[in-house]
């Protein structure tokens, strides 16, 4: 994958994918500047609504717009010096956290956990990871951790089968710690190179989610106390801010070590990617721009800078035509997402402050077959997700004079 960035093409693969993201910054800024214009506070503030409707969120829109501020306020700027100017800054912000996931060869299995909350694109991403290690020439196992979800089963044996990965599952509603720890025997007799470990997204609670991540990592260091040696946590592009908060909530139930960001193709969100690197510096490993095994990029802070900027790669001349339209990615029903109420929304109390979590962890989870009813909540209107939300409205920045606020 290191010399894959420099194929032709997978600069205009990603600017394709991020089309409809750089479309709504574009055409905001575009807004703004439809002529010259002198950047004075009234300017500033617009661009800082622009990029806050673009989901970078309101401080690294305070961010962006104080640093152009500096260099140019009061002077006469077109779209495109904006749009340089923001693109230069947002790959300094991003430089920090793009890490991809490195596999240590000294490891035989080099485990990789995979968690986050059902339909974000944990099983696919573990299908493209895989396809990515074998391309390498690495060998890959990969443990159903998703016990209670046929589908999720059937859809990794898929992976695997396509990829040449070993896929180890059990039975419907198997202990996923007792199956992780299995396949982690099985790769190591077989001196695998990589073990994933899919997991589920929901369980009846948090609780039991929480359970279930920390006892599969409990029980995997009995055979290997450095495991898993990365904790990727999936987030999905189109939730917004929402990702946010799931960044916290999986904080507080496993080491995260590192984020892919999924379906940046699908949606105007594209710039949630920034105020997650600036908020939380957590390595982003890679991101999804489609479903297929080669729709996974290696995280190019410059790249994706320029691109959601609506810039070439190399050159400072903009790409003039309009960013053509792609299709809305087709999600089959019974994979589509299904947002955890209380991950959306988590709770202000802090997790483990729980009274529950007052009991010790029984080393067999009493997992029952029936859904909670919050399970069956239906996923907020996907046709309002280029929508801003009510807060994302009233995060709208206030007007202040110059002096107090650049
Ligand atoms: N457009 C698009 N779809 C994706 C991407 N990653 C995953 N998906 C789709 O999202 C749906 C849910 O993915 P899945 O891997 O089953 O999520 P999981 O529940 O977290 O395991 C599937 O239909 C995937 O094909 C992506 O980067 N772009
Ligand atoms: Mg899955």
């Amino acid at each position: 994958m290191a010399d894959e960035p420099k194929r032709p093409g997978f600069f205009g693969r990603l600017r394709a994918g991020l089309s409809r993201s750089t479309e709504r910054l574009t055409g905001g800024i575009t807004g703004v500047f439809s002529t010259k214009r002198r950047l004075d506070d009234e300017a500033l503030e617009e661009l800082e609504e622009v990029l806050i409707m673009a989901d970078l969120g309101p401080a690294t829109a305070a961010k962006l717009t104080a640093s152009l501020a500096r260099e140019k306020f009061d002077k006469e700027v077109t779209d495109l010096e904006v749009r340089e100017a923001f693109a230069l800054d947002i790959a300094k912000m991003l430089e920090p956290v793009a890490h991809p996931l490195t596999i240590d060869p000294t490891r035989k299995p080099h485990v990789v956990l995979v968690a986050g909350v059902n339909g974000v694109g944990k099983t696919t991403t573990i299908g493209k990871l895989a396809q990515q290690f074998r391309a390498e020439g690495k060998s890959v196992f990969m443990a159903a951790g998703d016990t209670f979800r046929a589908a999720a089963v059937e859809q990794l044996q898929i992976w695997a089968d396509r990829t040449g990965a070993q896929f180890v599952s059990g039975n419907h509603g198997a202990d996923a710690a007792g199956l992780a720890f299995g396949a982690l025997e099985q790769a190591k007799a077989a001196g695998a190179d990589v073990l994933l470990i899919d997991t589920a997204g929901r369980l009846h609670n948090k609780d039991n989610l929480m359970q279930e991540l920390q006892k599969i990592t409990r029980v995997i260091k009995k055979l290997d106390p450095e495991a898993p040696h990365d904790t990727v946590l999936i987030l999905d592009a189109t939730t917004g801010q929402n990702a946010h908060a799931q960044v916290e909530t999986f904080q507080t139930m496993a080491n995260i070590s590192g984020l892919i960001v999924t379906k940046l193709d699908g949606t105007a969100r594209g710039g949630v990617l920034v105020s997650l690197a600036e908020k939380f510096g957590l390595p982003v490993h890679a991101i999804g721009v489609g479903e297929s095994a080669e729709d996974m990029r290696p995280f190019l802070p410059e790249d994706y800078a320029r691109s959601l900027m609506g810039l070439n790669r190399d050159e400072a001349a903009p790409v003039m035509e309009p960013v053509a339209e792609i299709p809305e990615p087709v999600i089959a029903p019974e994979l589509e997402p299904e947002p955890v109420a209380e991950l959306i929304e988590p709770e202000p109390e802090p997790v483990l402050s729980e009274p529950e979590e007052a009991e010790p962890h029984p080393e067999v989870l009493e997992q029952e077959p029936e859904l909670l009813e919050d399970e069956l909540e239906t996923q907020p209107d996907p046709a309002n997700e280029d929508k801003p939300t009510a807060e994302e409205q009233s995060a709208k920045p206030k007007r202040r004079l110059f002096g107090l606020r650049w």
